[in-house]
């Protein structure tokens, strides 16, 4: 997939862009039922976000997602030559009927993970048709220009972070199949499902192989690591030089 010049441009100046169909009929159909099988694999709240994460070692269908030369394609020309996926999850809000859980509050990507340099970007690819009815995710325009900013624990009862944010941000309104790409710092959430039906999303993000990356809410990391240390961080476009420390075997 190429991405036209404008919306290049506004990935950069605004931080995030519109991208169009990733997903084919085909596709949109399995991962529809990949969603089903990984939602249902434990018990989850009702009224509130089902989150399955770090999927491609449990499903061939998500492997071919990742790796499907659209995303590959797109991501290459928002990050570089050199990419590998990082982080992947189904986004599952249920009907928040008046329960008021279902909200995913204002933050950077990089406020949980902060890569270096960051450099990254996160596809949301719509499963369902979203829009402020159903909890779509909505972006700040221009917050990517702040650089990482402080975040705090939302409450003590999830791992939610979040920080104060000014204006309402533009909702991404998308069709089933279609994503929007956003960059790590760009500030995004997600308001509550008014709908009678699961809002079913599923979020990609590709990084620079060379990257390192730190949590500061967690105390065990004390230094960044290489995100290429991961297990589930994969090259899929282009190379990453193999560190001298690892050729340990000729010595
Ligand atoms: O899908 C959503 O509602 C928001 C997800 C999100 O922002 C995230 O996982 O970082």
């Amino acid at each position: 997939m190429k991405i036209p010049e404008n919306a290049l441009l506004q990935y950069r100046e605004e931080g995030y862009t519109i991208i169009g169909r990733v997903l084919d009929d085909a596709l949109l159909a399995a991962m529809r039922e990949e969603e089903a099988r990984f939602r249902n694999f434990e018990p989850y709240e009702p009224h509130t976000t089902i989150f399955r994460s770090q999927l491609t070692a449990y499903s061939s269908v998500i492997r071919q997602v990742v790796t499907s030369p659209a995303l590959v394609s797109a991501a290459t020309q928002l990050v570089g030559p050199n990419l590998s996926l990082w982080f992947n999850q189904f986004v599952t809000k249920m009907p928040d009927g008046d329960a008021g859980k279902s909200a995913f509050p204002w933050h950077q990507d990089n406020g949980y993970a902060s890569l270096e340099p960051a450099t990254n970007v996160t596809f949301w690819i719509a499963l369902d048709d979203v829009d402020t009815e159903n909890g779509c995710v909505w972006v700040q325009p221009g917050s990517h220009k702040l650089g990482l900013l402080d975040h705090r624990r939302a409450n003590t009862d999830n791992w939610h972070l979040t920080l104060d944010v000014e204006g309402d941000g533009l909702p991404a309104v998308l069709k089933a199949g279609e994503a929007v790409a956003f960059t790590g710092l760009t500030l995004h959430r997600s308001k509550l499902n008014h709908s009678q039906l699961p809002r079913r999303g599923f979020f990609i993000e590709y990084a620079d192989p060379a990257a390192t990356y730190y949590r500061q809410q967690d105390p065990n990391q004390t230094e960044p690591t290489p995100i290429s240390q991961e297990p589930q961080t994969w090259l899929v476009a282009g190379q990453l030089p193999w560190p001298k420390s690892k050729a340990t075997h000729e010595n």
